[in-house]
This record gives structure tokens, sequence and C-alpha cells, in this order.
């Protein structure tokens, strides 16, 4: 389904006058601070969020899934969903698939289909957390950990796999989350797995085409309770540097123990060139994969105040990070969700760009930090919507997303056309 420009500017139109007013207002204040909006205008209209292909349906728990209808049951629908964010929102411009989930029968044909939405392929992900009904060997003790040599080949080809389809859609990356580790104490040698999942994923990277990344993402917990085997920044960092230069590190925020300093990884990672993609979602306990920003804006916003930090500074080698929604929807309408953490993303991203660093830094030299604290809470205390606005409405967007998502009924036109009881892939 594509929306209509016509109608996306006629919605445009009756909150024009008030978001002028807004915008020119906020240039002002900027501009006395000696902030040039346009120039936060441009990088944010150049920042492009990928949308994972499992989000785009509703997610559920082990205790049920309540299906909000409309949902798309291809990858077609899914790629024509995230079209749909893009149009409104100018900052989903690629999508994430997820193999087997979403193999691809025509691959020219989906190729076209994306381009015709302005889409690219982002990393492609692989699957060894869960069985398939072909599949010989089980996952249940493990993949790329197995004790047995020949699951472990099973899912390093699988793995290949996912890179061939990958390769053939555009993609340059491949991210690897494991589910393995154990859920008794006693269970795995935990140095054993450690070597045999370094092994597994040095046959993974040596397969990879020679441009590609990999991203090796790191979680605390779940679906093993006891252990996982690369439970931490530092576990999946000694992976990435064990593996060579093209494999990174990457954070997902659902993915760390409460209080964890998450700003503080994203420096340190950055600061040995290391950090290589990012999963945006919120979360209170664990992995909540709740809408990002909902819970803790200002952790947020002091991760984006590291990750400037990090792309602005000239001696780091660090390569531009992936940015990837992975979140999970089991209440609110999927799209309205995504579009909600692209914008938190934004605002957060755009009052890290308003941080005063020399001030900072000279602030941190002359050990002063009341004055550190007033000058990080200058920018995050800052309404940035109106840049958002304006970076949206010059890239043909809509002023306001979910507004405009409403105002042109677009759920009720997917149920129309897709049936009430579509159940998409995912979790
Ligand atoms: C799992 O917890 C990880 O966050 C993965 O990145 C992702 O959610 C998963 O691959 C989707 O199935
Ligand atoms: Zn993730
Ligand atoms: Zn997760």
């Amino acid at each position: 389904m594509r929306l209509d420009q016509q109608k996306i500017n006629q919605v445009n139109d009756q909150t024009l006058s008030e978001h002028r007013e807004s915008f020119d207002h906020l240039s002002k204040v900027l501009g006395r601070k000696d902030v040039d909006a346009n120039s936060i205008i441009g990088k944010l209209k150049e920042f492009q969020v990928a949308i994972p292909s499992w989000a785009l349906g509703t997610g559920g728990t082990r205790f049920g899934r309540f299906s909000g209808g409309g949902e798309p049951g291809t990858l077609e629908d899914k790629i024509s969903d995230v079209g749909l964010l893009h149009q409104l929102s100018q900052s989903a411009g690629s999508i994430s698939l997820h193999i087997p989930w979403d193999i691809p029968e025509d691959v020219e044909a989906i190729k076209q289909l994306a381009d015709s939405y302005g889409l690219l392929f982002d990393a492609v992900n692989s699957n060894t957390f869960q069985d398939q009904p072909d599949q010989k060997l089980s996952y249940k003790f493990g993949s790329l950990c197995h004790v047995d040599k020949a699951v472990r080949q099973q899912a390093i080809d699988h793995n290949l796999e996912v890179v061939k389809y990958g390769e053939a859609l555009g993609s340059k990356s491949l991210t690897v989350w494991l589910a393995d580790g154990s859920s008794f104490p006693g269970q795995l040698n935990f140095k054993k797995a450690f070597q045999r999942t370094l092994e597994s994923l040095q046959a993974i990277y040596a397969g990879m085409p020679s441009d590609w990344k990999m991203f090796v993402e790191y979680k605390p917990y779940e679906p093993n309770f006891y252990s996982t085997v690369i439970q931490d920044w530092g576990s999946s960092h000694m992976l990435a540097d064990k593996l060579g230069e093209r494999a990174f590190s990457l954070v997902d925020l659902g993915h760390h123990l409460p209080n964890t300093n998450i700003e503080q990884i994203v420096a340190t990672l950055m600061m040995v060139g290391k950090l290589g993609g990012f999963h945006f979602n919120d979360s209170k306990y664990g992995d909540d994969d709740v809408t990002v920003g909902s819970l803790k804006p200002y952790q947020l916003f002091l991760i984006f105040n590291e990750l400037v930090d990090g792309m602005e500074d000239p001696t780091s080698n660090n390569p531009y990070p992936a940015w990837m929604i992975d979140a999970s929807h089991n209440l609110k309408d999927p799209l309205e969700d995504l579009l909600q953490s692209l914008e938190a993303i934004k605002i957060a991203y755009a009052q890290a760009m308003l941080v005063d660093r020399a001030a900072l830094e000279e602030a941190r030299e002359n050990n002063d930090p009341t004055l550190a604290q007033e000058i990080l809470q200058a920018a995050y205390r800052t309404d940035v919507r109106p840049l958002l606005a304006q970076a949206r409405l010059q890239a043909g967007g809509a002023l306001d997303p979910i507004g405009t998502f409403r105002r042109l009924n677009v759920r009720k036109e997917l149920i129309a056309a897709r049936g009430a009881k579509t159940v998409s892939t995912g979790l």
C-alpha cells in the first residue's frame, strides 16, 4: 500500500502555520547559541534506521498473542509496510531480514519492490535459536557452541546460506545473535563453549564476502537462564577482536542487566573502533523490547551523546554504526509503535547534536560536574520536535506521522486488503 502524496500534503497543510511558528522560534533560540538549525536538519534527513521484518506484526509472549489485524503475511507485505513507515517518517530507509522467515522466492522482484519504495536491505539475521520443521539436527543444546561438531556445522552452513540471500539482495552485513548457553549450573563447560563458538564464527567470517561486516550481539540471559555464551560486551568484543577487522560488537539496549551504564559501553567500544551495530528498544527489567524512549529517554540521550561524540571524533576509526529498531509490539499497532520509536531516536540524536562539546570538555578539565550537568541538561531539555518536523516536511514526509497514519485510516485499509486474521512470521 502506498499513500497518496497529495493526501499527506493536505494533512500537513492543516498544521503548517502552527509548525512554522514553532520552527521559527526554535531557530532563533538556537541561533542565539550559535547553533545552525539547518545543519541539524540536514543530519536528521540523512539519518536512516532499519526496520526489522519481524517487528511489523503483533509480538507475543509465551502466554498469548493478540493480533491487531492487517499484519503482513508475506515478504512483499513487510516491504510495503516499511515503505509506509518511510513515506511518513522519511527515516526508515531500510529493512533487516531474518532467515528462514523471509526467504525471497524471486530475488529480482523483491529488489525491485524495495527499490520502488526507496528501501535498501540492511543486515541479514540468522536463526539458530529455533528448530525448523525440515531441520536434521536440533539446537536444543546450542548451535555454534554445541558439543557435537555436526550441529555446529549445520549452524555454520545456515549462517553462510543467510549471507548468500543477503548478497543477492545487496545487504552488506550479518548479525549473529545466539541463544546458546545453559540453564543450570554445571551444564556447560564455559571455556570450551566459548572456544567452539569462536571457531564456528571464524568459519562463517571466512565464508563472508570480503566487503561484508559481521555484528556479534550479546545478551546476559534468555532463553537460557543461567549462562549465555556471549553474555556481555566484553565477550562480544573478545570475539570480534579475534575474528578480524570486519567483525564488530552490536549493542542492543535491552540486553543489559538493570542499571548497566550503557553509554559508557558505547563510548568504550567506539574508542577501540569496534561498535558496529545498534538495536534500539527500551526496557525496565530485561529484554522487554518496548517502544524506544518510552521508559528512559534521558538514558537514550546520554547514549546518543556518546554516539555523536564518537561519530564526530576525527581520531576515531569506528565505522558509521548500523542502526536498527529491535522491538516487539504486543499491545500497540506495530506501525504506530515503530513511528513512535523513530521519533524518540531522532529526538535523542538531535538533542545530542545540541551539546556544546567544547564547553563540556572545558568543564571536565576544570573538574566542574555542576557545569557539565548544566550543559548536558540544557541540550536534553530543548524541545527539538520542530526540527524533526521540518526535516520530514523538506523530505516529503508527514509533519505528524502518527496523526497522518490515523487521519488516512491506514490500519483500516490494511485490514480491508489483508484480512483481520493474517499472522506475520516472527516471535
Ligand atoms: C534477541 O533477543 C535479539 O535481540 C535479536 O537481535 C532479535 O531480537 C532476534 O534475532 C529476533 O528474533
Ligand atoms: Zn537485538
Ligand atoms: Zn533482544
